[in-house]
């Protein structure tokens, strides 16, 4: 059976580019009022208003700073601060107060102080991680291990092309390589005999198969945070875990992908070798798989993957599938074979779009594969962001010229080191490095545990088939449970 990489085609990624939306647009800060006329309020404080009782924040613009502190004390609001060198004092205030505010003396616009205000969405590369709560996640929970919640002390198998471990979307502080270990499957001849050996940690297995997906793969599982070189920044969904690349070659072969994952089942708990502590080389404790056949099929329980993926199951490891690019209505299941399982902690990935703002309350992605409306065996488990993934590429990789959007960083001789690109082959690393969090919040878990804790946390964006209800809450056709919500999936592991 002949397999390729789930990504969607570069018509989906022109169409997804978009700019990013600014939480405060100062540009929108009005200008000076004639005297005769009221000064402006902002849309947030004018929405407030309506609803107003008590008092809330608010910015008073004043030509000049003397004329804002004379209409601050002249309608009686509670001064709280000042910038002084923007002519703007900060109160407290009224509705009344602020009505009253807006027609004083030299005063040119009264701003709302409580807007609230995106959570790292002004200037980020990519907002994927905002749409999860993975990013507030690793901000403000910690693991079990009392570190903060980013994946730490688990492996992640990333099952691909391949990788460039010297990218530097992978370099830790100490200038080392979050890939830890580094694998090829070598079938030759082709599809026969399949054995998987060990590379030296800097080798590009990517650029030897002239593939590239694998890389960006990789770097929507764990990137480390970056800052792009024209401002900008972006970090994999799970910025501390490390990786384990099991290159099977940009053309696959289902033998070299069962190859990879027999490879982990022998070796998850000691993926770097019998002598290489847990500190350094961590368990795997999760598989990303962005692959399958055109077309979806049929679940086929006897198949060497599906046995595979339970026997790893069986061991504490979960597997992730990409749901698959096939799109469709639900009339017929296109949803990839082995994501199908119902074995707890296999885990079908549909994508879902931000519309590059972070936003949870947007779409299912036309390109991710449906299920059949009337079997919800064939439905995906959950939605993760995989429209407009901004992930590390090279230049002169095979994939990452069919990205539209080059960017450059850290550094300022890397060029084109990022780009970015659409398919269920980028939402299903997310849920990888998600799973990685969440078997960092409670080691103990398993990986029907950590599927069940995805699903009934899972956020119910309304784009899409209706939801109907399953045994573990509502599901859908096209987008399984929902969006996947990472401070929910924590809460819901208890
Ligand atoms: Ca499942
Ligand atoms: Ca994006």
């Amino acid at each position: 059976m002949k397999l390729k990489p789930l990504l969607a085609c570069a018509a989906s990624v022109l169409a997804a580019s978009a700019t990013f939306a600014a939480a405060g647009d100062p540009a929108s800060a009005g200008s000076a009022q004639p005297s005769a006329q009221p000064a402006n309020l902002s849309d947030f404080l004018a929405g407030q208003l309506a609803s107003l009782t008590g008092t809330t924040s608010v910015m008073v613009h004043g030509s000049s700073i003397a004329a804002a502190r004379q209409a601050v004390a002249a309608t009686g609001m509670r001064k709280t601060g000042e910038f002084t060198g923007i002519g703007v004092v900060i109160a407290q205030a009224s509705r009344s107060q602020v009505q009253a505010v807006r027609s004083a003396p030299g005063v040119t616009y009264v701003e709302g102080g409580a807007q609230p205000i995106d959570f790292l969405a002004d200037d980020l590369a990519e907002t994927s991680n905002t749409a999860t709560r993975g990013a507030e996640a690793a901000a403000n929970l910690v693991g079990a291990d009392g570190t903060p919640l980013t994946g730490k002390g688990v492996s992640v198998a990333v099952i691909d092309s391949g990788v460039d471990p010297t990218h530097p979307y992978f370099r830790e502080a100490d200038g080392s390589s979050a890939v830890v270990a580094n694998l090829k499957a070598v079938c030759a001849p082709v599809g026969e005999l399949c054995t998987v050996q060990r590379l030296p940690r800097v080798v590009d297995t990517d650029t030897l198969s002239v593939g590239g997906h694998g890389t960006h793969v990789s770097g929507i599982v764990a990137g480390r945070p970056t800052t792009l070189t024209e401002g900008g920044r972006l970090q994999g969904a799970a910025p501390a875990a490390k990786l384990v690349s099991i290159s099977t070659g940009a053309a696959l072969v289902i033998l070299g992908a069962d190859s990879a994952l027999n490879w982990v089942l022998e070796n998850h708990e000691a993926p770097c070798g019998a002598g290489v502590p847990a500190s350094t080389c961590p368990p795997i404790k999760v598989t990303n798989n962005s692959y399958g056949p055109s077309g979806g099929g049929e679940l086929d329980p006897e198949s060497a993957t599906v046995k595979l993926q339970r026997a790893l199951a069986a061991e504490g490891v979960v597997t992730v599938w990409a749901a698959g690019n096939d799109g469709g209505d639900g009339s017929t299941s296109l949803t990839n074979p082995p994501g199908q399982d119902p074995t707890g902690g296999i885990v079908s990935v549909a994508s879902y779009y931000d519309q590059d703002t972070g936003t949870r309350d947007g779409v299912v992605s036309e390109f991710s594969s449906r299920g059949l409306s009337t079997d919800a065996a064939t439905w995906p488990d959950v939605s993760a962001p995989g429209e407009s993934i901004t992930s590390s590429c090279r230049l002169y990789l095979a994939i990452c010229a069919t990205g539209l959007d080059f960017r450059n960083g850290p550094g300022v001789l890397d060029l084109g080191t990022f780009n970015t690109i659409s398919g269920t082959s980028m939402a299903a690393p997310h849920v990888a490095g998600i799973v990685a969090q969440l078997f960092q919040a409670d080691p103990t878990a398993t990986p029907a545990d950590i599927e069940r804790a995805l699903k009934v946390s899972a956020h119910k964006f309304t784009d899409g088939a209706a939801y109907v209800s399953g045994p573990l809450g509502t599901t859908s056709y096209d987008k399984g449970h929902g969006l996947v919500d990472v401070v929910g999936a924590v809460a819901a592991l208890g």
